[in-house]
């Protein structure tokens, strides 16, 4: 059975809605990253880069989460829309604009506006107008779509899926008012019983809240070079 390697963030709820919607047996793993576990020995021979998620397909170690819609939608032939080369550029082309774009900039935006000490004002000028210029592009193509690539709902629906429910954090709480076709799409995916799943299994541990000072050392381990 495949190990999932949780925590209740972005980047691994795409993967728990791919198993959900893929009806694939999994266990959930939890790592509290406040509590430092990514660090752990074991987990890094999972993931050497020391962040969830990552799986375990048998014996198979797969870390980063596009890396693992791409590995598990390939090798179950789901939510993978590659049948001519037009779906094939599609699919790569946004699955990248996501995994260095909206990923990124996104988890930036929010570490200088939330975590950052200041004086921060550069910092967040420029990951919140890189948040909304990535955000906008996905705007403008959704206009008149209902999923991203081949009118069909793909690993690319999922990946963004993990960010976008997160845009009121990363944007502000009126951002869903400028964005009126992404919330028509995410709309259609929260209601999905698969989605819901996958938002439920924070429930099944109880991970560590508070981002406190303690919990800051194993998040941003940059802040010791700064003696913070
Ligand atoms: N490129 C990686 C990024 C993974 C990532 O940043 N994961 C966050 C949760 S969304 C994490 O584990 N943070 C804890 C840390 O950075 O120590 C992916 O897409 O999986």
């Amino acid at each position: 059975m495949i190990k999932l390697f949780y925590h209740p963030s972005p980047n691994p709820l795409k993967v728990a809605l791919f198993l959900e919607e893929a009806h694939l047996p999994y266990e959930m793993i939890p790592v509290d990253t406040r509590k430092g576990q990514q660090h752990a020995p074991e987990f890094l021979k999972i993931n050497p880069n020391a962040k969830t998620p990552a799986i375990l397909d048998g014996d198979i170690p797969v870390f980063d989460s596009n890396a693992i819609l791409l590995y598990l939608a390939a090798k179950h032939q789901l939510f993978l829309p590659v049948e001519n080369d037009q779906n094939k550029a599609q699919i790569a082309s946004w699955l990248m604009f996501i995994a260095t774009g909206i990923g990124p900039y996104c988890g930036q935006a929010v570490h200088f506006k939330r975590f950052a000490p200041e004086p921060k004002e550069y910092a967040v000028n420029r990951y919140d107008f890189e948040a909304w210029r990535h955000w906008n592009i996905i705007e403008a193509h959704l206009k008149g779509k209902a999923w991203m690539v081949a009118d069909t709902y793909s690993i690319i629906d999922m990946s963004l899926w993990g960010w976008a429910r997160m845009i009121p954090v990363i944007l502000g709480d009126d951002a869903w008012d400028k964005l009126p076709n992404t919330k028509r799409w995410i709309d259609s995916i929260n209601a999905r019983p698969a989605a819901q799943r996958a938002e439920a299994l924070k429930t099944q541990h109880e991970f560590t809240i508070a981002v406190d000072d303690a919990a800051k050392r194993h998040l941003f381990p940059s802040n010791a070079r700064l003696g913070l």
